[in-house]
């Protein structure tokens, strides 16, 4: 500990309101993660890698740095990280999910914006973020208005990147996206003063398809009569997949699958049989956000599915592996990436398929779409996504909240409520 508190002060960070932070994000997840019961015993490699992300991580990174390595912060799926990888850069989603931040942020943004943007910026004005002082370049897009507003306020701290991520998919669209993806290469390059080899390249796209293989073979257990592993552990495993080393991550993954696939064929389930199946689509819920799959758990349902960003948005689709031709290999990404559903999209007639097909899959019994507080392309789309999943047959509710725990009772009244409804 002393040599982190070293490390931390080292980085000019102030360290005892970092540990208040952070201590706090521990007890949330000491509350929720690790008071379930009978967990798989390869989730415990998971669950270091949470209390890690502030600690041996951080080492971890610093160590590659000093080697020679460059550091990428990042804030969305759509950046595409085989680039950041085939550079020998280190890749590491940066985004907010606790409220303890957010303070921090008030004194500068608007209240009435998203939880997830405020709690990231407040993670950087409060000078308690150990990855701030450590990055090389940080890389934003113009998804949704608040964070492009944000990254205005961050790009004046630093190197900052922002990607054009566009509204539509028509072949403009495309061309743009494309040229982005190309922009992207060339600012990496500078920033890492290497050159990007086809080779390289090639290994990097593998080593994804690797990652989000393993993670697609985790979600089809969940699919399982009676799940392998509760929703709240996906999660867990989920967050890990945005910090963790992408290969020592995908060993690990792949090891936690055979255990799973062991207990379903020892019939060990995680809840009683009867319970309902519920699956949590919209925002994402990044580190230190556990809130609505304990409240959907604690009621006595199991979520088998996420149609969200840290979930199925963040694996179902794969780069198309195409060998030496760098030009291919880039477009390749590019269009990889552009069949991510973000509601920033319009129209966005794949994600509400893709919702109403997932909800089928997995057999669910309701669906609960989460939207964060002020993420309006969330919220209005909700109405389509309910309507669609009406016309299938499949009772849904739309939760929307913030970080903060003050809700929580009125909230599980109404979870509570809806699988009620559910059982009738
Ligand atoms: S691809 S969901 S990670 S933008 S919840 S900040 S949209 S107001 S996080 Fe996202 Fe990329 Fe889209 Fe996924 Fe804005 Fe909404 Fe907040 Fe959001």
């Amino acid at each position: 500990m002393a040599g982190h508190d070293e490390l931390l002060k080292g980085l000019g960070l102030d360290v005892e309101l970092h540990h208040k932070i952070f201590d706090s994000i521990d007890r949330i997840f000491r509350k929720t993660v690790l008071a379930q019961k009978d967990r798989p015993g390869r989730m415990a490699y998971f669950d270091d890698v949470i209390h890690g992300a502030h600690g041996a991580r951080v080492q971890e990174i610093v160590e590659r740095r000093a080697a020679g390595d460059k550091f990428i912060g990042t804030f969305c799926i759509y950046v595409p990280d085989e680039l950041i990888l085939a550079l020998g850069a280190v890749p590491m989603a940066l985004c907010g999910g606790t409220s303890l931040s957010i303070p921090y942020a008030e004194k500068v943004l608007p209240r009435d914006i998203c939880p997830l943007v405020k709690s990231t910026l407040g993670l950087a004005l409060s000078n308690t973020c150990p990855y701030g002082p450590i990055e090389d370049l940080a890389v934003g897009e113009t998804t949704c208005d608040a964070k492009k507003k944000t990254w205005d306020i961050l790009a004046a701290g630093g190197d900052f990147h922002v990607l054009e991520v566009p509204q539509k998919k028509g072949p403009r669209d495309r061309d743009l996206w494309h040229e982005e993806v190309v922009q992207f290469k060339v600012r990496l390059e500078e920033t890492t003063g290497r050159t990007l080899e086809p080779e390289k390249l090639a290994a990097a796209v593998r080593l994804m398809n690797r990652k989000r293989r393993a993670l697609a073979r985790l979600n089809e257990l969940r699919k399982e009569e009676n799940p392998p592993l509760s929703g709240l552990d996906a999660l867990v495993v989920m967050q890990g997949a945005l910090v963790d080393d992408p290969l020592r991550f995908s060993e690990r993954l792949e090891a936690l699958n055979e255990e799973l696939e062991d207990r379903v064929r020892r019939g060990l389930g995680v809840v009683p049989a009867g319970a309902k199946r519920i699956m949590v689509s919209g925002c994402p819920s990044v580190m230190g956000n556990w809130k609505l799959h304990h409240l959907i758990e604690s009621a006595g349902a199991v979520v088998v599915c996420d149609e969200t960003c840290t979930g199925t948005r963040y694996f179902s689709a794969l780069v198309e592996e195409r060998g030496g031709d760098l030009d291919a290999q880039i477009a390749a990404i590019a269009a990889r990436y552009l069949t991510i559903d973000c509601s920033c999209f319009s129209p966005n007639d794949e994600r509400i398929a893709s919702v109403v097909r997932l909800a089928r899959d997995h057999h669910v019994d309701g669906v609960v779409q989460y939207v964060l507080q002020y993420c309006h392309t969330y919220n209005v789309e909700a109405v389509r996504v309910a309507s669609a999943l009406k016309e299938a047959g499949v009772p849904s509710i739309k939760i929307v909240t913030d970080y903060s725990e003050e809700d929580t009772g009125q909230l599980r009244i109404r979870v509570e409520a809806f699988l009620e409804g559910l059982s009738r």
